[in-house]
């Protein structure tokens, strides 16, 4: 009977120190896979439907051989189609950035831009007709939510605004009681133009337009008191203008305009990649890598920040899919961020838009790549 006491209390002891000693995480993982090859009579059946997943974008893209961005065909600067079919902005460079890092070169058998209207953004990113959208689009919760998509870095950080002729005597918004506004459909501007207004308790009268040359021709025909749009919009579209000299564009700025690109949910893969493009070129101006000096420096560099950014140390491209001197491409075919605004918005421009928030962190903007680690 002793013995059998013994013997008890000793299994009891056993089993309490058995349960109370935390397994490790591999010894979890080979218990179910213990657990699980016991309790399967069947061998293991189909791949769950976890493992059936549809096909990556990357892997669509590289099999059609280009990507297909959605781009603009009316914004100078931005992005706008020239009569011989060619089309050429800052956004346009990042879509021909993203087909970059994916093929190393962007022309148009890597490329094609698919020019949309405001409208028109949502249903193209929804139906997966577009791999990414790089249109002047602001970055809201209500289009992270409702468009299906998630928004990359900010590439361009702007805010609406406000033209109006400039001798209508109009100053600031307040000057604007009855009058009428011309504004783009499908846009924050639309909207934020009705709250800005409200707020401040000013009539006024939207005339709303499809796109961007219906709503400046009817500006310019007099039929609206103000045009309003991003500020970026404003600037190029003054240009457009016959006289731009009888313009002006009012101080005020009427809300926040975080423009970048975007894309559908449901592939984190393509996410990075386009979030890593966008990166390589903020972090490329940061180190002093431009087109000019990329294969120099992939060849002599010795931070090892730069090193794993053009690929020459480490395997970061490989991590999303691409070769790994990814980014060095990007910066040898587009340039780092700096040669991207400056040919397509900077002081050699019809526009000459000063930086301003669109500065480097370390100049005091905005502009901020995580590492390239
Ligand atoms: N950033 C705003 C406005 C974007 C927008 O569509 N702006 C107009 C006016 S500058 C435009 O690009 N129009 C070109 C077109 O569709 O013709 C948004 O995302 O809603």
């Amino acid at each position: 009977m002793r013995k059998v006491m013994i013997a008890l209390t000793v299994l009891v002891l056993f089993t309490i120190l058995a349960a109370c000693s935390q397994p490790k995480v591999e010894e979890v993982k080979s218990n179910e896979a213990a657990a699980a090859s016991t309790t399967q009579e069947e061998p293991a059946a189909a791949p769950a439907p976890a493992a059936q997943a549809t096909e990556s974008r990357l892997d669509t893209v590289r099999k059609r051989g280009k990507l297909i961005c959605g781009g603009n065909k009316n914004l100078a600067g931005f992005g706008v189609l020239a009569s011989d079919g060619s089309f050429s902005g800052f956004d346009i460079d990042y879509c021909r950035a993203i087909a970059v890092a994916i093929f190393g070169k962007a022309d148009d058998s890597t490329l094609e831009i698919r020019p949309l209207t405001a409208s028109d953004r949502p249903i193209a990113l929804q139906t997966n007709e577009i791999d990414v959208l790089v249109r002047n689009t602001t970055y809201t919760l209500s289009r992270d939510t409702e468009w299906s998509a998630n928004f990359g870095p900010t590439t361009f950080y702007d805010g609406q605004g406000m033209m109006v002729r400039k001798d209508s005597g109009i100053e600031k918004l307040e000057d604007m009681e009855g009058a009428s506004i011309c504004v783009q459909t499908g846009t924050t501007t639309e909207l934020n133009l009705a709250d800005q207004m409200a707020l401040r308790g000013i009539n006024y009268t939207p005339k709303v337009f499809p796109d961007a040359p219906s709503t400046l021709a009817a500006f310019q025909a007099g039929n609206c008191d103000g045009f309003t749009t991003d500020k970026s919009g404003l600037i190029s579209q003054k240009q457009e203008l016959d006289d731009p000299a009888a313009f002006q564009i009012l101080g005020v700025t009427m809300s926040k305009e975080p423009l970048g690109p975007a894309y559908a949910h449901g592939d984190d893969q393509w996410a990075d990649i386009v979030d890593w493009t966008v990166y390589c070129t903020f972090s490329a101006e940061e180190f002093g890598v431009t087109s000019a000096n990329v294969d120099d420096i992939a060849k002599t560099a010795e931070d090892p920040n730069i090193r794993r950014m053009l690929g020459v140390e480490g395997e970061l491209g490989k991590g999303l899919g691409l070769d790994n001197d990814f980014c060095a491409n990007i910066i040898r075919e587009m340039g780092n961020y700096e040669e991207i605004y400056n040919r397509n918005l900077g002081p050699d421009t019809a526009f000459s838009v000063p930086r301003g928030l669109n500065s480097l962190w370390t100049d005091g903007g905005l502009l901020y790549s995580p590492p390239f680690r």
